[in-house]
């Protein structure tokens, strides 16, 4: 039913001069010699590194380019169903070293390495022996350092669409991307005098990995008014009329499946001016100035990634983005269909659509809008469509997180969706209230317009409503969402419309791309490189625990990431680190939650320990490196003392002769996925020690186990179901249950709050001016002293503290510690992105893999 843009007779030409992409090393290393002289205009001349990842990578695209295709177009002829993700945020990082591992073709680039150098810069340098140039030349890693990372997202959220686009594309799956191309990604993080100082991240210089789709292009409508009218047959019909329009153009990135030919497209959407007549009369009248600032206007839109983790902040023009996002992406799917000429009650089995997190709740009013007002659908035979394509993933508890959006602004920029919204919610109240006919208290608590001065409207409310299935990301937080924030939903739509899907993490990036020495290890133990698809197969590792050969090679390798990380460290902030000390790692966003405060007041309270010492005692000591990495969004002003007084510690401890290798204490500065390939595959242990109840999941603990090392943490998110799989005896963990955590805020409010003498110490030496100005951080204390102590540092330092006590004992018991990490690495195939694709698939989307 397709038509093809080609005649029938014609085509036979096409097939005979289809571009075959390279086959082997020769191919390979031609192609990247045309794309250096012709594509990029360069020579033997001035070819650099730049220049040579360029043509790279633009040979492996026209590779990849034509495994798309094929995909799109079968995707297209067997008319099947595709799953939508919709998200605010795609952290992908490096596209380069994925599509060569993704294609199986990395061995053909490596092997082209010297002739790169040869080519490009050899005959530039002549008078250079070859292993000069090796040390300035192209290496594949040279290369790979290049590019810049896509970094369209602020963490985990983010990071996780990443690792869905690659599960879902290798496991076969018909499935596209959806979201914002902005213009500059999460700012890079500088230090400054131990602050946080944020520089733009400009990063689309040169993306090959783009697609500008300057044809496909939606308007976009915000503002105006709505009027109403009767059409023939008396019904009202609405009209959304007036206001400004933006041009939303798409840009398609190809994400490539692991082995396999199957390559779907995330498509990003660019923000531009509209350039009607009203511009034009503009410039000719001589308003230059006026027509250039609405160009601005439209394509700010799209022109930055807010840098909130877990924190809502109501600005206008985030709702602008979300609206604009949405209505663009709406606007393609429905055109997509129509061209199947499906009927409408059709539309689920067509389309799943999957809302991460509430961002792109304007979706479920927008398809409402478009089959009621525009296709002229029956509101009850629209809404029944609306709710069985959608499904919404939460990934947050925290109540300053939940998105609310003021009636009054969504009135002035949507008018329409606001009277849609009103109507869904006086739908929905009354079917509550013939359920609940004597309840008043449970509409006010369910209605989607939270009666507030000013009035809200509850997003996460308007999300579960208008999906079939709302899912949490960890077992426990599935849980909770249940008991808490969605308590009175699950009532009133039975238990089945909730369910959890546990996270997980594409082993292709986070075993094999960021360890490749220990993947080889693992793949010469479990038959191959079979269990990158199937990570369950670790589970033979076990048979190899005791192997004195395989424990050696493990260690061996763990000690080489740790002295890549040392050079690194060496290299960036000239300090010397131990390799063979316990590298005590963590590395995530900077959250009061997440307790990086903990952790500082733990190191304090170990250097104040070790400055007693005599030096008989010292000698038993366990050296540390302490680790830190993570950015503040730019208003969290807390999050941003974290980070200083983390630096603060560092140069006192660092430069102590006193305490030499015993402990060193660094901040690693702009944490990002480039960043963490490298830093997670060097820890021995990394921290995951949020205040229980308030980490969602987490998705970084599931890759320092991955990578062998063993974690500390609360009972929290993941940390609890990674408890479950690799055993009790491989984990440490410590602190208050979340099932506790109520009843102690409670008890701090009315000052039954302890605070023990090593945590009193901590704060006395803070407050004595060891690590600078006090002032700085007594917002810090007190939060814990005179403000309730909201995420009870002091009710776990305890606890804290002779955890890590006792992880020095065991870490110097090195051969049960390579026991423990084997064991634990053999037991984490659940956390495959793969299962969790597929749970989604069968659970929520019910859609089939399609084999290209
Ligand atoms: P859409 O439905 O126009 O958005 O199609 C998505 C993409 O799939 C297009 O941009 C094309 O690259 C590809 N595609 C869709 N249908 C065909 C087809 O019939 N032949 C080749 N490619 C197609
Ligand atoms: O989503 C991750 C989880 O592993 C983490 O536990 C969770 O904290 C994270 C508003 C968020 N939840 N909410 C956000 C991000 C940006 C924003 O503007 C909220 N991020 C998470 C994946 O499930």
């Amino acid at each position: 039913s397709v038509e093809a843009s080609i005649p029938e007779p014609q085509r036979a030409a096409w097939t005979k001069y289809e571009f075959p992409g390279f086959k082997d090393k020769d191919d390979f290393e031609r192609e990247v010699v045309r794309h250096v002289e012709t594509t990029l205009a360069r020579s033997i001349y001035n070819c650099d590194e730049t220049a040579a990842y360029s043509a790279a990578s633009l040979t492996f695209r026209d590779r990849l380019v034509k495994d798309w295709n094929k995909t799109q177009q079968r995707q297209t002829f067997t008319d099947s169903k595709r799953i939508y993700y919709l998200s605010l945020e795609f952290l992908m990082g490096r596209a380069f070293d994925n599509a060569m591992l993704n294609l199986g073709a990395k061995d053909v680039a490596k092997g082209m390495a010297p002739l790169i150098i040869l080519e490009c810069v050899g005959l530039n340098r002549t008078n250079q022996s070859l292993e000069g140039l090796t040390e300035l030349g192209f290496r594949i890693e040279d290369l790979i350092g290049q590019e810049h990372d896509a970094a369209l997202g602020n963490g985990g959220l983010g990071r996780l669409a990443a690792c869905f686009l690659d599960s879902m594309a290798s496991l076969n799956y018909p499935a596209w991307g959806y979201g914002l191309r902005y213009r500059y990604g999460i700012f890079k993080q500088e230090i400054i005098d131990g602050y946080q100082v944020e520089v733009p991240d400009y990063w689309l210089d040169f993306n090959p990995w783009e697609f500008p789709r300057y044809d496909v292009t939606v308007d976009i409508q915000f503002y105006g008014h709505v009027s109403k009218s009767q059409d023939e047959n008396g019904k009202t019909v609405a009209k959304w009329e007036g206001g400004e329009t933006v041009i939303a153009v798409a840009y398609d990135v190809p994400t490539p499946g692991y082995d396999t030919p199957s390559t779907n497209n995330l498509r990003l959407w660019s923000s531009k001016a509209a350039s009607g007549e009203f511009d034009f009369q503009k410039f000719n009248n001589g308003d230059y100035e006026s027509s250039v600032a609405d160009q601005q206007r439209a394509e700010t839109i799209s022109a930055v990634l807010y840098p909130n983790d877990n924190l809502d902040r109501g600005k206008e023009l985030r709702l602008k983005q979300q609206y604009f996002w949405v209505a663009a992406s709406l606007y393609d799917i429905v055109r997509r269909f129509r061209k199947s000429k499906r009927k409408w009650s059709e539309f689920s089995d067509q389309v799943a659509i999957q809302l991460n997190d509430t961002h792109p709740t304007l979706a479920i009013v927008e398809l409402q809008r478009i089959l009621v007002d525009i296709e002229g659908l029956e509101w009850d035979l629209a809404w029944g469509i609306v709710t069985s394509t959608f499904g919404y993933t939460n990934h947050t508890v925290l109540p300053e997180a939940l998105e609310k959006w003021p009636v009054g602004l969504i009135q002035h920029l949507l008018p329409r969706h606001l009277q849609i919204i009103y109507d869904i919610n006086l739908f929905f109240l009354q079917s509550v209230e013939k359920q609940f006919p004597d309840d008043r208290d449970m509409l006010r608590r369910v209605s989607i317009i939270e009666e507030s001065q000013p009035k809200m409207i509850r997003m996460a409310y308007l999300a579960v409503v208008g999906s079939h299935k709302v899912n949490g990301v960890a077992e426990l937080h599935s849980d909770l969402i249940q008991t808490t924030i969605f308590r009175d939903f699950v009532t009133i739509f039975g238990q089945d419309k909730f369910t959890n899907v546990t996270n997980g993490i594409t082993p292709r990036r986070w075993l094999h791309q960021a360890n490749p020495r220990l993947s080889e290890l693992i793949a010469s133990k479990v038959g191959g490189h079979q269990f990158l698809k199937d990570l369950t197969l670790l589970n033979q590792l076990e048979h190899f625990v005791d192997d004195r050969e395989f424990r050696k090679e493990w260690a061996e390798i763990k000690y080489a990431n740790k002295v890549r990380l040392a050079k690194y460290i060496k290299s960036t902030l000239n300090i010397n680190v131990n390799p063979a000390a316990l590298f005590d790692v963590q590395v995530k966003r900077i959250h009061e939650y997440k307790r990086q405060q903990l952790n500082i007041f733990g190191v304090i309270h170990r250097y104040l320990t070790l400055k007693t010492m005599s030096p008989e005692e010292k000698k038993k000591e366990q050296p540390r490196v302490s680790i830190f990495g993570g950015k503040a969004a730019p208003g969290y002003w807390m999050a941003k003392q974290i980070i200083h007084l983390i630096n603060n510690v560092g140069s006192v401890v660092n430069k102590d002769i006193d305490i030499g290798d015993l402990l060193k204490v660094i901040f690693l500065e702009d944490y990002n996925v480039s960043k963490a390939e490298m830093i997670i595959p060097a820890s021995d242990l990394s921290e995951h020690i949020s205040t229980a109840g308030t980490e969602a999941s987490g998705t970084s603990n599931m890759k320092f186990v991955l990578n062998g090392g063993l974690i500390i943490g609360t009972c929290d998110g993941a940390n609890i179901e990674i408890t479950r799989e690799i055993g009790q005896e491989n984990i440490f963990l410590f602190g208050t249950l979340s099932e506790d955590v109520e009843d102690l805020r409670h008890a701090h409010a009315y000052g039954e709050h302890f605070i023990d003498s090593n945590l009193e110490k901590v704060f006395e030496a803070i407050q004595g001016g060891m690590f600078g100005e006090p002032n700085d951080f007594s917002a810090m204390i007190s939060a814990v002293r005179n403000h309730g102590d909201y995420y009870l540092v002091s009710d776990d330092f305890q606890s804290y503290i002779d955890t890590h006590k006792m992880i020095d004992a065991e870490y110097q018991n090195q051969e049960e510690w390579i026991s423990k990490c084997i064991r634990s690495v053999a037991r984490m195939g659940f956390f495959s992105s793969d299962r969790c694709i597929n749970e989604y698939a069968e659970g929520i989307w019910n859609i089939e893999p399609l084999v290209v």
